[in-house]
């Protein structure tokens, strides 16, 4: 098993860095957004991502979190699983007329993806969902695609991204293995 790193700390906080910036610009500032972590880490980058926004426009804008379950088939190896499962949610915000800027570390399949979509439009009426993610390791099987990335890493089935965050973690830095 070798690892290799796709991404260390600098390159993470870059990416980071970007990512608000292309945010901003792509809405044309924060009115009327909210930025959403589907647990576990996409949380975190957020949060970061939340704090870097405000650093740069000197206004804070809504956060919220939203956790889904894996029932993944091709993680269990079980058929007849169902698809992720919304778990919970502190969003309390209203969602209406909002623009949801979905947060996470990994997309692969969209599948949970499409689970945080479903749960967003059950809460209220966004006018627009955009999705951020760290890494795209492809393999979709929707159709789905990010607004913001990271890094696109092309990688087999087999492969695994891992993704380490300092506030999970301990450090930050983001590897790909072959298990
Ligand atoms: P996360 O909570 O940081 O998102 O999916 C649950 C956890 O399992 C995820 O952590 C993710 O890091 C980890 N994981 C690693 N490899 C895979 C994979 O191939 N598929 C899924 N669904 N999760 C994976
Ligand atoms: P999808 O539903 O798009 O197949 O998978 C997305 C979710 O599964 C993400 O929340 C992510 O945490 C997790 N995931 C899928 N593949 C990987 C991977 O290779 N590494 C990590 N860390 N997470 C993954
Ligand atoms: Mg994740």
């Amino acid at each position: 098993e070798q690892k290799a790193i796709v991404l260390d700390d600098a390159a993470i906080r870059r990416a980071l860095t970007r990512i608000a910036h292309e945010i901003l610009e792509k809405n044309k500032g924060v009115e009327g957004l909210i930025l959403v972590g589907i647990k576990t880490r996409g949380v975190p980058l957020a949060k970061r991502l939340a704090e870097k926004i405000a650093e740069i426009e000197k206004v804070e804008i809504p956060f919220g979190e939203i956790d889904i379950t894996l029932y993944r088939d091709d993680l269990t190896k079980q058929n007849g699983i169902e698809d992720p499962q919304i778990n919970g949610t502190n969003l309390q915000n209203d969602l209406n007329k909002k623009k949801v800027i979905l947060v996470d570390d990994v997309l692969y399949t969209g599948r949970t993806v499409r689970a945080a979509m479903d749960a967003l439009m059950d809460i209220g009426r966004p006018s627009q969902i955009q999705l951020a993610v760290l890494i795209d390791r492809g393999h979709r099987e929707l159709p789905i695609r990010a607004d913001y990335v990271g890094k696109n890493v092309p990688t087999s089935h087999e492969e695994v991204i891992a993704v380490q965050l300092v506030e999970a973690d301990g450090d930050d830095q983001v590897s790909i293995y072959n298990p």
